[in-house]
């Protein structure tokens, strides 16, 4: 029965309505509500954390009004809508953008100046939402903010983790792994108590004949458990529209709590089976381009793909329409291969509950998934062994067989005799355990296929999926660059940057249609603006060295040259290149002559980034870090000339406070590995010079900012086989430049060198497969060029003007439009419209 009030009594309804606060007065009016009934507080005792929940509770208000016409809108048209499901979205905090969003924030930080408080310090309160790892998770939550900004009907979908991301402490130079329990007082989120679905793991398929004699296939649970629906609004920028990202908890299944225990008096046991339910949204996994393999993540995958699709399928079957419509309604784009299994999901729930034709299934199901890919690095494709999905997904792994089994057949028809073609292309690999290669099933799948930067999406064209290129032609794969929203990456990470852009072009349009940046090329030799320019770095500068000083203790000079690695730590990210050269710096530098050292531009070299927890190499270039820091920081031959810094906890809102301070960051990956990457284009955006490898989009930025622009080094892709070959049968000839760093570590210039001898030796003795002895002489000396070009501050200045005039291309704005025609086919649906 629809819970609806009729018609007659609407009027009562109508004339309470919840509105939006409008003017200062008003969200003070909110703001005391809150605080004195909700929070049930006080004048007398209201805190900054207090002041943060009662602003958030009413912008909350706001958002869930915009929220729920939004969602009757979209309910109503009933046209196609989007719906992006992944396992991360690295939101961040909410507060502050919430307020851009709306366009409030200047209201609220008169109306909290007020009542006692600065607006800043009632942001800082907010816990950052870190539901992601890395790059793939922040580039959901860019996506959810785009899609609302642009008006698109869209859903996310992704898991309520009860722990987000750990927090990484640095203890005596050791990362350290504390538990991220983020949801006390997050006003954010709506639990939907009425909303679940129930899910079913293990148990066994059973085969019977419906009346017709058909085979029906039906799959007897062995455990259920129940996922409950969370609801977070996503405001966009400068529009009604507000979104909503859904997330699924777990809990033991109301049926599912043993009474049969509970009453034999094992009440211990019964809830003991409550918390085994509720482990499966309990963490999100710590591993940034890492699969491992284990049960429980695929439990988290399959718990969330069968609840999403199970929203989606009777959301759709509401509507009454026909199955073949389904794609005309529904695109679904699955973030990486972690949501495959929705392909085989949907694919069961047709045949199997709705009674379709096999064919006729699929065709919805290949019309309504694209794929997007984020890597080629072997040890992060997804693969799951068989027997594990024989016994907790009995009826998918035959699912899965079939869709082999037919696509096979497909393939022989036009390749007949090719077996090894036939071997390579198979979903199950033929290894001991048998594995299921989810990359396979997710192409397979989907009527269009993705990588995220040009080069990318070229490279899996031609390696990992090359035979799929030759199966279904190459139209089947397309490009589509990554971005970053210039909300949070501009406007609300650097203000004051946004607010001298918006003097220039008079307004700030440019936050909805980044190319409108290029006009800024017209002030680049405006003297005014150009000092008005640095200003605001320098400022920004200031604002990092106070953090900097706040989480590590060391003050560092703000005149000197900021040199920034922030990012998860990896081997193929290389931050154990960019050490070694800062230690390179530093032996050059204590051989100088006083004389020569005047000479010398003082440099910051700042690090910050997580280790995944069983990750060890990444943890000895954390520990590297941070000896070579205890070293050189208190050198006083040295003094400011160089200061090394590793700022722990690196996360979302410590990004907003670390990119618009950085003169250089470093997008160092070894040619090939970096799929996209793109905190370059966040710095770049920022007014930031960048030096980094022909790698990912640094290709695209350095096309469109121009090559003069950025500071490029190092091997290409193509020839990065060729190398790692070399150093196995040509000889392996060290570097002599590295020779010498690592001579100095040996003797024991940054503590006892055993810690790390595995770095040394996976370059010295184990093929150095990240090539970092290859590329380090043209690093080195492509570094002496950043110092030489910083002298002349002039040149500088104009180059991260120019730099930031081009940058258009990288809004996520583009990237979803890009999306919605060339993928998903959906229109933007104008909620202003509504009468
Ligand atoms: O290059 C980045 C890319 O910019 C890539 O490494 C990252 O995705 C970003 C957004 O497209 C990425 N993360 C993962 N794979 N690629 C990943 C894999 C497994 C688990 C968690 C993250």
């Amino acid at each position: 029965v629809e819970a609806s009030i009729p018609e007659p009594l609407r009027e009562a309804w109508r004339k309470h309505s919840a509105s939006e606060f409008t003017s200062k007065d008003e969200f003070e009016r909110e703001f005391v509500r809150h605080i004195e009934t909700t929070l049930a507080r006080s004048l007398y005792n209201c805190d900054e954390l207090a002041a943060y929940s009662g602003t958030a509770l009413a912008f909350r208000d706001r958002l869930i009004i915009e929220w729920n016409r939004t969602q009757q809108r979209q309910t109503f048209t009933d046209q196609k809508r989007v719906y992006y499901l992944s396992l991360e979205f690295l939101m961040g905090r909410a507060l502050d953008n919430a307020m851009l969003n709306v366009g409030m924030k200047d209201i609220a930080r008169d109306g909290l100046a007020d009542l006692g408080f600065r607006i800043e310090d009632a942001i800082s309160q907010e816990h950052d939402a870190a539901l992601g790892n890395g790059g793939l998770g922040r580039l959901a939550a860019c996506f959810l903010d785009s899609m609302a900004t642009l008006n698109y009907p869209a859903w996310g979908y992704g898991l309520r983790y009860r722990y987000g991301i750990f927090k990484q402490e640095i203890v005596n130079g050791y990362q350290m792994e504390i538990p991220d329990y983020w949801l006390d007082n997050n006003p954010w989120e709506f639990p939907r108590h009425d909303i679940t679905v129930d899910i079913q793991f293990y148990g066994h398929v059973n085969k019977s004949y419906d009346e017709d004699g058909k085979v029906v296939y039906s799959w007897e649970a062995g455990e259920t458990v129940q996922a409950v629906a969370y609801d977070v609004p996503i405001p966009g920028y400068r529009t009604k529209t507000t979104n909503n990202l859904r997330l699924w908890s777990s809990k033991a299944s109301s049926g599912e709590f043993d009474f049969q225990k509970f009453n034999a008096g094992d009440y211990e046991s019964a809830v003991a089976d409550q918390q085994t339910a509720e482990t499966i949204s309990a963490v999100l996994y710590p591993n940034d381009n890492l699969e491992r393999g284990k049960e429980l993540r695929l439990k988290q995958q399959y718990f969330w793909c069968a609840a999403s699709l199970y929203d989606i399928v009777r959301r759709f079957k509401k509507t009454k329409r026909a199955w073949s419509e389904f794609p005309d309604q529904i695109a679904i784009q699955l973030n990486d291969t972690h949501p495959t299994l929705a392909i085989v999901e949907l694919q069961r729930i047709l045949i199997d509950v709705e009674g379709l034709e096999w064919d006729e299934a699929w065709r919805i199901v290949t019309g309504t998934f694209g794929y997007t890919n984020h890597t080629v690095l072997p040890e992060a494709l997804e693969k799951w062994s068989v027997p594990l999905m024989q016994n907790l997904l009995p009826r998918h792994l035959q699912i899965i067989y079939d869709i082999n089994l037919f696509f096979l057949q497909s393939v022989e028809k036009r390749f007949p005799n090719d077996r090894d073609m036939l071997s390579r292309v198979s979903i199950i690999e033929e290894s001991h355990p048998k594995m299921v290669r989810m990359a396979y099933i997710a192409i397979i799948g989907s009527h269009k296929v993705n990588g995220v930067a040009e080069l990318h999406s070229d490279l899996i064209k031609t390696t990992i999926f090359k035979d799929f290129v030759t199966i279904y032609g190459p139209d089947r794969f397309t490009n589509v660059t990554n971005g970053i929203t210039p909300r949070r990456w501009l406007h609300q990470a650097n203000p004051e940057l946004s607010a001298l852009i918006a003097d220039k072009l008079g307004g700030y349009d440019f936050l909805t249609d980044l190319t409108l940046l290029d006009k800024l090329e017209a002030f680049v030799d405006d003297k005014k603006f150009r000092q008005e320019w640095s200003d605001i770095k320098a400022r920004n500068k200031l604002r990092l060295a106070k953090l900097i000083k706040d989480v590590t203790g060391y003050s560092v000079n703000p005149n000197s040259l900021f040199d920034v690695q922030v990012k998860r730590i990896h081997e193929y990210k290389r931050q154990q290149l960019n050490i070694f050269g800062v230690i390179h710096r530093y032996l050059s530098l204590k051989a100088m002559t006083p004389e020569e050292r005047k000479k010398v531009v003082p440099r910051v070299s700042i690090f910050g980034g997580k280790a995944a927890p069983g990750y060890w190499m990444a943890k000895s270039i954390i520990y590297l870090i941070n000896s070579v820091a205890a070293v050189v920081n208190k050198d006083e031959d040295i003094g400011d000339l160089l200061k090394v810094i590793f700022i722990e906890d690196y996360n979302v809102s410590k990004a907003e406070i670390i990119c618009p301070a950085s003169d250089i960051s470093e997008h160092i990956s070894t040619a090939g590995t970096e799929a996209s990457g793109t905190s370059n284009m966040k710095f770049v955006l920022n007014g930031g010079l960048i030096i980094g490898t022909c790698d990912g989009a640094n290709i695209e930025i350095t096309r469109e900012i121009g090559e003069q622009n950025i500071f490029l080094f190092g091997n290409l892709a193509e020839d990065v086989d060729d190398l790692r070959h070399r150093h196995f049968y040509g000889g392996f000839q060290l570097d002599p430049q590295l020779k010498r760093v690592f001579e100095a570590i040996k003797e024991g210039t940054f503590g006892d060198p055993s810690s790390f001898t595995s770095l040394i030796s996976s370059i010295e003795e184990h093929g150095d497969y990240y090539l970092v002895s290859d590329d380090f002489n043209s690093y080195i000396a492509t570094h002496d060029m950043v110092d030489k070009e910083f002298q002349n501050q002039e040149e500088w200045l104009a180059k991260s003007i120019t730099s930031v005039a081009r940058m258009g291309f990288f809004s996520m704005d583009r990237v979803t439009n890009e999306y919605a025609d060339s993928i998903w086919n959906v229109e933007p649906l104008d909620i202003e419209d509504e009468a």
